[in-house]
């Protein structure tokens, strides 16, 4: 089996397989008929933020169409991307609508597993309608096979539900980080509406209104949206559980808690007054604590206004304003359609790969220990990146049975000009440590040494994740419990 030649990954997996199931969110819709799941399945199959299947091998693109905004977030500087959907401390180069279309028509052609178009910022989309819709309207005339994606505060989402519509935008994204006005108020200082500007509490219960109605418009109108959430430690932690429920109750498809990421130097009001956010373990907590209840987003990267490229990587430097103007547009069809075909396959002959063994459990004792493995991958769910060359590690949760993706770790690389770099590999280590086992393409003799005396194992192989996340976990097992 080998995979396309999309660029993206590079790895044949091996010939034997033991299968275990990955979780994700490619398998929603906890109450719709069989018929309603292939439906939604092929709604959502090639978009990297809805499926966690598809993030390892379909590619998004953002543009940066929107500056403005119409309330302010204590985790946002104006200076900056919108950190509902960005990492804090970004900055995107602004694009008029045409700029934009010339950049998708550009990149759709030079990365063809590119299948969604968002508009996440900087500011807020729905604060910049006629900029916003604009480019959806060029792109969805000149490329019709891209999905288009839109991430918004939710304050005018009532009043462009059917503009929205209309597009045939299919995927709207809302931050919602509260549904009580109360623990609102320490979010969010004020809110813009109508020419008006609306202080404390009085704003928050507008914006807390008009995010309910939005959401129910948006199941009335059959188009999935998925809800951010940006956890905040001792403000809203507690209170995502009461948030995740009254979501899904009104319809929400997805949620995705995110950490809030907090420092001084981006200058934001919780960054100045010394708000954390939250560790890995007390994200991953409140997500398990939610995920009875429907699918949660686990693999969000919370990428920048202007990404380019599969979620967990960034190539919007290959295509700064300067270089991708300099482009003739190369978006055809027909060599796309060859490139998905291409995808498909492979990721059909990846699940009959798995499911040809699903039968072959892992022995393991009663009440063995559930254990977090790391993984380093381009791609294609495959261990098929050297350990030097990482940016982040996936984090995969294994009891015998089932493989789960939990979510990553964003590291800096090791290799750093072909030496490694001792400091480096220290926040590397801590950034792992729960970890039992790190997978890797190839790893030098010197971190693998300092792995293994922080009581992180090593595993070189280019193979499924899910296969080598088992063959690990029973001799894990074998060696440590009785
Ligand atoms: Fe962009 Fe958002 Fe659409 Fe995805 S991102 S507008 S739904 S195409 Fe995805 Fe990026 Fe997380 Fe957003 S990883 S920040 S969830
Ligand atoms: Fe900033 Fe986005 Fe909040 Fe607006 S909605 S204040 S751009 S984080």
């Amino acid at each position: 089996m080998t995979p396309p030649s999309t660029g993206l990954v590079t790895s044949p997996i091996t010939e034997t397989t033991i299968e275990a199931k990955s979780s994700g969110c490619g398998g929603c819709s906890s109450s719709a008929t069989g018929e309603m799941d292939e439906k939604l399945q092929q709604r959502i199959a090639k978009h990297p933020c809805y499926s966690e299947e598809a993030h390892h091998h379909y590619a998004r693109l953002h543009v940066a169409v929107a500056p403005a905004c119409n309330i302010q977030c204590n985790y946002c500087n104006r200076k900056y991307d919108c950190a509902n959907e960005s990492r804090p401390g970004v900055v995107s180069e602004l694009l008029t609508p045409e700029e934009a279309a010339h950049k998708v028509l550009v990149i759709a052609g030079k990365i063809p597993q590119l299948t969604v178009l968002g508009i996440a910022g900087p500011g807020d989309p729905l604060a910049n309608p006629e900029r916003t819709f604009r480019t959806f309207e060029l792109v969805a005339e000149k490329a019709p096979d891209i999905k288009l994606c839109l991430s918004t505060n939710g304050l005018m989402l009532p009043e462009y539900i059917d503009r929205i519509k209309q597009l045939n935008i299919d995927h709207v994204t809302i931050t919602i980080n509260m549904v009580d006005p109360e623990i609102g108020a320490k979010i969010y200082p004020w809110v813009h509406y109508k020419r008006k500007r609306y202080r404390g509490i009085e704003g928050v219960r507008i914006l807390h209104e008009k995010q309910m109605e939005g959401l129910q418009a948006l199941k009335e109108a059959d188009i999935l949206c998925k809800v951010n959430s940006v956890m905040i430690p001792g403000i809203n932690d507690e209170h995502l559980v009461e948030v995740n429920k009254v979501i899904r109750s009104h319809g929400a498809f997805l949620h995705n808690i995110m950490p809030l990421i907090s420092a001084p130097e981006h200058g934001t009001h919780f960054g100045l007054t010394g708000q954390r956010g939250p560790t890995p373990k007390e994200l991953k907590a409140v997500q398990d604590s939610c995920a009875g209840n429907m699918k949660m987003m686990r693999h969000c990267r919370q990428c920048r206004a202007d990404a380019v490229g599969l979620l967990g990587e960034d190539r919007s430097q290959e295509f700064t304003k300067d270089k991708f103007m300099a482009m003739a547009p190369e978006y055809d069809l027909a060599q796309r359609q060859e490139v998905h075909a291409g995808i498909e396959k492979f990721r059909e002959e990846l699940k009959a790969a798995k499911q040809a063994v699903e039968t072959l459990h892992v022995t393991s004792p009663q009440n063995a220990p559930k254990i977090l493995v790391a993984v380093a991958t381009k791609g294609g769910g495959l261990v098929n990146q050297h350990f030097g060359h990482a940016k982040e590690f996936q984090v995969y949760e294994v009891d015998g049975k089932e493989v789960r993706f939990i979510g990553h770790r964003k590291i800096d690389h090791y290799c750093q000009g072909g030496y490694g770099e001792t400091a480096t590999l220290e926040n590397i280590i801590a950034a792992i440590a729960d970890c039992k086992a790190v997978f890797v393409a190839k790893i030098g003799d010197c971190p693998k040494e300092k792995l293994h005396a922080a009581g992180i194992q090593t595993v070189e192989t280019y193979d499924m994740i899910d296969k080598a996340a088992l063959e690990y976990y029973q001799q894990y097992v074998q060696e440590t419990v009785s």
